[in-house]
């Protein structure tokens, strides 16, 4: 089976905090033509669909009538994230289990965090974002925000390096149990090819479609093979362009 996993697309209201930055009609052709090019038959939304710290599911559903429309006709599976633990038609994670019995465990991986997730860390973050829906009115806090989220989601800001090591080392303890893990929730498009425990094992983080950017991972669920994919917010990429996924064992 050819599946299909992204992540962390922060779905919004169209609000000044929302951080989607995708229109609606050019969000789905794009996914649709990555599912074309790949043949995909099953995709995962591995948590942090919807970004309820900064917005009600009812207000996010209203604003994203055809989206979630699309979603839920296609029989996408939606795990969740910290994000959106509270969203209906939910999962904590998912599993494939191939014909040669090898596995694949699926979830966003926040678990792996201190405070993300928990009850008490949802509440710090939805009164944070309650007092900057206030506050955002105000020139100077509406810039430092896009400030921060830019500074938040660059790749070489050393904190983000760090945490990236706490999810490897994460991934690695799931790996006792499965053969494959992905996780979201990073926003890093990874891949690690590792030997552990007499065997081979692959720890995959499926990246974020926020900010109008696809990155997705697709794995062949037979044969392992896998690629990453990563189409730049206003990218002329041609979805045709992208690398094939290797069908041969
Ligand atoms: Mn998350």
């Amino acid at each position: 089976m050819i599946l299909l996993v992204i992540s962390d697309l922060h779905i919004d209201t169209g609000g000044k905090l929302g951080t989607f930055g995708w229109k609606t009609k050019r969000f789905m052709a794009t996914l649709d033509s990555v599912i074309e090019h790949y043949g995909v038959e099953k995709v995962v939304l591995n948590g942090d669909v919807f970004d309820l710290y900064k917005y009600s599911f009812k207000k996010i559903a209203a604003a994203n009538v055809k989206i979630i429309d699309y979603f839920n006709c296609r029989g996408f599976i939606q795990i969740r994230g910290n994000h959106d633990i509270s969203a209906p038609h939910t999962h904590n994670h998912f599993h494939i289990t191939n014909s040669s019995g090898k596995t694949i465990h699926i979830e966003h991986g926040h678990k792996a965090d201190f405070l993300n997730g928990t009850r008490f860390g949802r509440f710090l973050s939805t009164t944070m974002y309650a007092f900057l829906k206030l506050l955002i009115r105000i020139r100077w806090v509406e810039r430092t925000f896009y400030r921060a989220v830019d500074y938040f989601d660059d790749v070489n800001r050393v904190p983000r390096k760090y945490n990236t090591i706490k999810y490897l080392m994460y991934a690695l303890q799931l790996l006792k149990k499965y053969d494959m893990v992905i996780l979201g929730h990073t926003h890093k498009l990874e891949s690690h090819k590792i030997y552990y425990l007499n065997s081979k094992k692959i720890y995959l983080n499926c990246g974020t479609c926020s900010l109008g950017r696809l990155q997705a991972v697709v794995v062949d669920t037979e044969t392992f093979k896998y690629e990453t994919i990563k189409i730049p917010k206003k990218s002329e990429l041609e979805v045709s362009q992208l690398p094939i996924l290797k069908r041969k064992k």
